[in-house]
Parts: structure tokens; C-alpha cells; sequence
């Protein structure tokens, strides 16, 4: 199987380029911002309880997210494999994925890292929250917020797949099609 974990903090590019390599590579995408905005609007209780940490830019708790992709792995059991977009995004939530896919007797294949500075990833986030209605990418205290909970709980997750020697950081800067190029080449030649 091939299993990508595409990581980067908000707006680094996870969602658009995660968009392109399913296509390509046939992917099942199991995004957990995606799913956790239809728990949203289909107003169930947990995503009621979701709402408000989103709203507030922090993470939801480790064992809700854990849940949802252990139930979606369930149910795409005959995947080629799978793309993980912004999960995990704690060292717990990597360390259970390790145990999920193991036990279903396969691994992650890589990490390929989007990079961004910041004041780009908030220039994204704003334009893209004139459109998409999202709380969250329509005020810079937020955004701020969740680049902060970005560096202080989801970057560790870069060593913790360095030293499983599966890590591949790409400049998320430039083109859109450039920066799916980069990727393409990162998997086809792993
Ligand atoms: P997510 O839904 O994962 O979203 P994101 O990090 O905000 O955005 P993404 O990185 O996918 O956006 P993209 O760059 O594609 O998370 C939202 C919230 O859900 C979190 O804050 C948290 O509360 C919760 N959550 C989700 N997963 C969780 C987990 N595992 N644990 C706990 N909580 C969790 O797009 C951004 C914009 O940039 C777009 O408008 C796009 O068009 C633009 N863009 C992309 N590439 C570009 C480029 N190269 N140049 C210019 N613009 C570009």
C-alpha cells in the first residue's frame, strides 16, 4: 500500500494538493478538518463540541479524531491506500495510527512536509475565508492561534517520522501545479 501522511501547518497547501495526488495515484483522502466540518453541518453532537475548539483556531481531543479515521480505515478496507491530510497532527495520534495500520499489516510510507512561512499561510487563510465561510480562516487572531498549536504540538511530528527515516520536506511556495510536481517526484522515487 502506499500511505502518505501530508503534513504543514494552516494553509501550507494539504487540502489542494491533496485534491491532485488522489487523482493521480488513486488514493482514498481521509481529511480530518473535512470530516469533522460535516460532523459540523450535520449538527451532531460531536460536531457541536468540535465547533468550538475550531472556531477558537485549538485542536479537537486526540481521542475523537482517532476514532474517525480508525472507523473510515474500516470502512475502505480494499484501498490501494490511503492519503492522511492534517492527521496526525499530535505524537499521540501518530503512535495510534502506527498501531492502527499495523494492525491491519501495513505502515505509513512517508511524510512529505509542506513548508511556508508564516505571513503567507495567514494571506492564504484570510483570502481563502472571504469565500469558504470558515470562522476560523476569517480573523488573523485565529489563524495566529492555530499556527501557534501548529508549532507547539504538530511539529514534533517531523522527527518522530525523521527517525523512521520517512520524512520529505518540500517547499509548499510557488505554483500550484509546481509544488504538485515536487510531491509527484518525492513519491516516485521513494
Ligand atoms: P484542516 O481542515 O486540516 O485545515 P487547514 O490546516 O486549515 O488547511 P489546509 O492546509 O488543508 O488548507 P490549504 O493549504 O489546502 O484543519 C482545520 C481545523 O480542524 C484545525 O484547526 C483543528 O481545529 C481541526 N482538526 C483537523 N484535524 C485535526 C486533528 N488531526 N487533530 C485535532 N484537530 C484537528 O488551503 C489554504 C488556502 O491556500 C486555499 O485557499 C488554497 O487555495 C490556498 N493555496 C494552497 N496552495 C497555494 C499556493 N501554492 N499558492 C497560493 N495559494 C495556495
Amino acid at each position: 500500500m502506499l500511505n502518505i501522511v501530508l503534513f504543514g501547518p494552516p494553509g501550507a497547501g494539504k487540502g489542494t494538493q491533496s485534491e491532485k495526488l488522489i487523482e493521480k495515484y488513486k488514493l482514498v483522502h481521509l481529511s480530518t478538518g473535512d470530516i469533522l466540518r460535516s460532523e459540523i453541518a450535520a449538527g451532531t453532537e460531536l460536531g457541536m463540541k468540535a465547533k468550538k475548539l475550531m472556531d477558537a483556531g485549538m485542536l479537537v481531543p486526540d481521542e475523537v479524531v482517532i476514532g474517525m479515521i480508525d472507523s473510515k480505515l474500516d470502512t475502505n478496507k480494499n484501498a490501494i491506500g490511503f492519503i492522511f491530510d492534517g492527521f496526525p497532527r499530535t505524537i499521540k495520534q501518530a503512535e495510534a495510527l502506527d498501531k492502527l495500520l499495523g494492525e491491519k499489516g501495513t505502515s505509513i510510507t512517508m511524510m512529505l512536509a509542506l513548508e511556508a512561512e508564516k505571513e503567507e499561510l495567514i494571506k492564504r487563510l484570510l483570502n481563502r475565508g472571504k469565500d469558504s465561510g470558515r470562522a476560523d480562516d476569517q480573523d488573523t487572531h485565529i489563524i495566529e492561534k492555530r499556527i501557534e498549536e501548529y508549532n507547539n504540538k504538530t511539529t514534533p511530528l517531523k522527527d518522530y517520522y525523521a527517525k523512521q527515516n520517512k520524512l520529505k520536506v518540500i517547499k509548499g511556495v510557488g505554483g500550484i501545479e509546481n509544488i504538485f510536481q515536487k510531491l509527484c517526484e518525492a513519491i516516485d522515487n521513494n
